[in-house]
C-alpha cells in the first residue's frame, strides 16, 4: 500500500505545474555531491511544528533516525498530524543503481524512497540540504531528486605515516562520510602497529573493544569499515602459520561486524624475501616472484575467508607497484592470475599525482586486467615536500569519466582529521557524479559546511584557505598553486600602483585586513571546533603576516606621502611582526616533526618584501 503511494506521489510531483500563491520562487540550494536529476517542481513547503513519518517494513532505521534527528534540529516533532513525510524502499520511479534514491517535496508530502538502505540515507542526506529559513521558522525547497552515484566505493582511507588519528577523529571522521554519501572507511595507519608491524598480534581486550565502537559507527552512518592489514614488511608467504595468522586476525574484526578486507602491499622491498621457504616456494627474489607470492595469498584469503564468511566484500589489496602505467612482469602475474573478485588500488601516476586523466585510468585497468579503486594521495601531508603544511585548496584535476575506468575513490587525508574534510568533501562529490563535478561549485561548500553555514566566517575560512592552497608532488612542482587569489591581487596593485593609481593600495590594504582578521573570524564563528585546533599554528601565524601585510602598506603610504620618519617606523614594526609570524611553529603532529607553520609561501613574503624595498 505505502509503495503504491510512493509511486504515485513521485510521479505527481515530477509533473506539478506550480500557479499562484503556491509558485516556487527562491532558487534549490547548492546540494553536494551535485545530484544526477533535480528540478525545482513545487513550491516551498513550511516545515510544521510536528509532521506524520510514514514508515513500513523496508524503511532502513540509520535512515529513521537521521530524518528524525534532523527535523528536530529543526523544530519539528513526529506526531500523527500534519505534513507527511513517507521514508522507505524503492518504488517505481527509483532508480535501479546501488544506493539511488527518489525525493519528492511537494505540498502533499515529501517521499524518499531509496533503492536500498543506503540509498534512504542519501535521500534523507539531500533532504537536509533543501531546508530553508522561512520567517521565524523553517521551509523545504519543493523539489523533485532522482539520484545515484557513479562510482560503487567513495570516501578514505587513512593511510598516511605519522600519528595515527584517535579515536575522536575516526568517528567525527566517519559521521563525516556518511553526510557527503561517502560508503568507504579504509583503516590503514602505515603507524599502527597491529596492522603493519605486529600485524600477527591478536589486540588486546581495550583496542579491540574501541574497534568495536568505529564499526558500529560505520554501519550508524552506512559506512563500510575496511579493515587493512598490511603483512608484507615480514610475512612468509609460503609458512602455513603466516597465512593462518593473516586469516586470524581478520576473523577477530570479522566477529566485530567488519565484513570489508584489505591486503595492502605497498611501501615494501619485493625484492628480498623475507623467509628462504619462499625461495624454493615462488623463485630468485624479483618482480615475479613477488607477484606469484602475493597472488597466493591474496587467492587463498579469498577462497578461505572472502567466499566462505558471510556477507564479505570482495578483498582488496595495494599492490607494491602502485603508482605508473607500465606493465611488468609483477604486474602480468596479477592480471593473469589474480581471483578476478579482488579490488586492486592504484594512486595515480608519481604516488601524489598532479591530475589524473581518463586516459591513465583506462591504461592501468588494462595493466591490471580490471577496473582499478583509486587511493588518492590528497590532502595527505606526510611527506617531506608537504612539511609545514595545511593542504586546503579544493580536489581538482580529476578528469570527468574517470568513473568508466575507477570502481571507486579514497582521499588519503591529512594527520589533521577535520582540516582534511575539505579535500575530502570534493573527492566525494567527484566519486559520486564525476561528470556534474565542479570544484568551484563544490569549495566553496565544502568550506560553509565547516563554518556551520556562518557567513562570516566562511568568509574568512576562504581567505585562509587562499593562504594554505598549495599542493605539492613529491617532485618540485606543486599541483596546485599557492595563494592564487592574493597573487592576483598583488599582481593587479603593481600594476596599478606603478601606473600611479594610488587608490590600489586601499584595495589590497582592505584585503590585508581580512587576512589579519580571518583567525579572529574564525576562532569567534561557528566552524568545527576540531578544524580551530588543526589549524590552530597556521591561523596564530596568518594573524601575524597579514598584520605585518597591513603595515607594510601603512609604510608604503607614508612613503609616497613623504612622511619617511613614520614610514621608517612602520617598516621597522612589520619586520618585528614578520619574525614572530616565521617563528610561529607546528606542533608535533606530522611525520616531518616540528616546522614553521607555512602560510601563503612564495607569495606573502615576496610581497612583503617587494613592500620593503618600495617604502
Ligand atoms: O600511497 C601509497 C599507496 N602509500 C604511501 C602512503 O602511505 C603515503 O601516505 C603516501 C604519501 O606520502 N605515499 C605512499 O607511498
Amino acid at each position: 500500500m505505502i509503495r503504491a503511494l510512493f509511486a504515485a506521489v513521485v510521479t505527481v510531483s515530477a509533473t506539478l505545474t506550480v500557479t499562484g500563491s503556491a509558485a516556487a520562487t527562491g532558487a534549490l540550494p547548492v546540494v553536494s555531491p551535485t545530484p544526477q536529476q533535480i528540478s525545482r517542481t513545487s513550491a516551498d513547503v513550511p516545515l510544521p511544528s510536528s509532521v506524520v513519518l510514514a514508515t513500513d517494513a523496508t524503511t532502513d532505521p540509520a535512515a529513521a533516525d537521521l530524518l528524525t534527528a534532523s527535523l528536530h534540529d529543526h523544530g519539528v516533532t513526529t506526531g500523527r498530524h500534519g505534513l507527511v513525510i513517507r521514508l522507505g524502499g524503492a518504488g517505481r520511479d527509483v532508480p535501479e543503481q546501488a544506493e539511488g534514491y527518489a525525493l519528492s517535496v511537494s505540498r502533499s508530502g515529501i517521499t524518499i524512497a531509496g533503492r536500498d538502505g543506503a540509498g534512504q540515507y542519501y535521500g534523507v542526506q539531500t533532504l537536509r540540504q533543501l531546508f530553508v529559513r522561512q520567517g521565524h521558522g523553517w521551509a523545504v525547497r519543493g523539489a523533485s531528486v532522482r539520484d545515484w552515484p557513479n562510482m560503487a566505493l567513495r570516501g578514505a582511507i587513512e593511510g598516511f605515516y605519522g600519528p595515527p588519528w584517535t579515536t575522536a577523529d575516526r568517528l567525527r571522521q566517519i559521521a563525516f562520510l556518511g553526510e557527503v554519501k561517502a560508503n568507504t572507511y579504509i583503516y590503514s595507519a602505515k603507524d599502527d602497529t597491529y596492522l603493519r608491524a605486529r600485524w600477527r598480534d591478536p589486540y588486546p581486550a581495550d583496542e579491540l573493544g574501541t574497534l568495536g565502537q568505529l564499526v558500529r559507527s560505520a554501519a550508524a552512518h552506512h559506512v563500510e569499515f575496511t579493515y587493512a592489514l598490511s603483512p608484507g614488511v615480514s610475512i612468509c608467504f609460503s609458512s602455513p602459520a603466516d597465512v593462518a595468522a593473516v586469516e586470524a586476525k581478520f576473523q577477530s574484526v570479522y566477529d566485530l561486524g567488519v565484513r570489508s578486507f584489505s591486503l595492502p602491499f605497498d611501501d615494501i622491498s619485493y625484492t628480498k624475501w623475507n623467509c628462504e621457504a619462499d625461495r624454493t616456494a615462488f623463485g630468485a627474489p624479483g618482480q615475479a616472484a613477488a607477484g606469484k607470492a602475493q597472488v597466493s595469498l591474496l587467492n587463498t584469503i579469498t577462497e578461505r575467508f572472502a567466499k566462505t564468511h558471510e556477507g564479505v566484500r570482495p578483498l582488496q589489496t595495494v599492490p607494491t607497484e602502485y603508482s605508473d602505467l607500465k606493465d611488468s612482469p609483477y604486474k602480468t602475474e596479477l592480471r593473469e592470475h589474480l581471483d578476478p573478485s579482488v579490488v586492486v588500488q592504484w594512486t595515480g601516476t608519481d604516488v601524489v599525482p598532479p591530475s589524473v586523466t581518463t586516459g591513465e585510468a583506462a591504461q592501468v585497468s588494462t595493466v591490471y586486467g580490471r577496473k582499478v579503486f583509486l587511493w588518492d594521495n590528497y590532502p595527505v601531508n606526510d611527506y617531506g615536500q608537504s612539511a609545514g603544511r595545511l593542504l586546503l585548496a579544493p580536489y581538482a584535476q580529476r578528469e570527468a569519466g574517470l568513473s568508466k575506468y575507477l570502481n571507486g575513490i579514497v582521499s588519503n587525508p591529512m594527520n589533521q582529521e577535520a582540516a582534511s574534510e575539505v579535500a575530502e568533501f570534493g573527492a566525494a562529490d567527484f566519486a559520486w557524479n564525476d561528470a556534474g563535478y565542479s570544484p568551484a561549485r563544490s569549495w566553496p561548500k565544502a568550506l560553509a559546511r565547516l563554518a556551520g553555514g556562518d557567513a562570516r566566517a566562511t568568509a574568512a575560512l576562504t581567505v585562509f584557505a587562499d593562504l594554505e592552497h598549495l599542493a605539492p608532488t613529491f617532485g618540485p612542482t606543486p599541483w596546485q598553486p599557492q595563494a592564487p587569489v592574493l597573487a592576483a591581487k598583488a599582481a593587479s596593485f603593481w600594476q596599478r600602483w606603478n601606473a600611479g593609481d594610488h587608490r590600489a593600495l586601499y584595495d589590497l590594504r582592505a584585503y590585508a585586513v581580512r587576512i589579519r582578521d580571518a583567525a579572529g573570524v574564525i576562532r569567534a564563528g561557528r566552524v568545527q571546533s576540531a578544524f580551530v585546533t588543526d589549524a590552530g599554528p597556521w591561523l596564530d601565524a596568518t594573524a601575524l603576516w597579514g598584520d605585518a601585510m597591513v603595515t607594510r602598506l601603512d609604510a608604503l603610504a607614508a612613503a609616497a606621502r613623504g612622511e619617511h620618519a613614520r614610514a621608517s617606523r612602520l617598516t621597522e614594526a612589520a619586520d618585528t611582526l614578520v619574525t614572530r609570524a616565521t617563528a610561529v611553529k607546528t606542533g608535533n603532529t606530522n611525520r616531518w616533526g616540528i616546522h614553521q607553520a607555512l602560510v601563503g609561501d612564495g607569495v606573502l613574503d615576496t610581497l612583503l618584501v617587494q613592500l620593503r624595498e618600495r617604502s
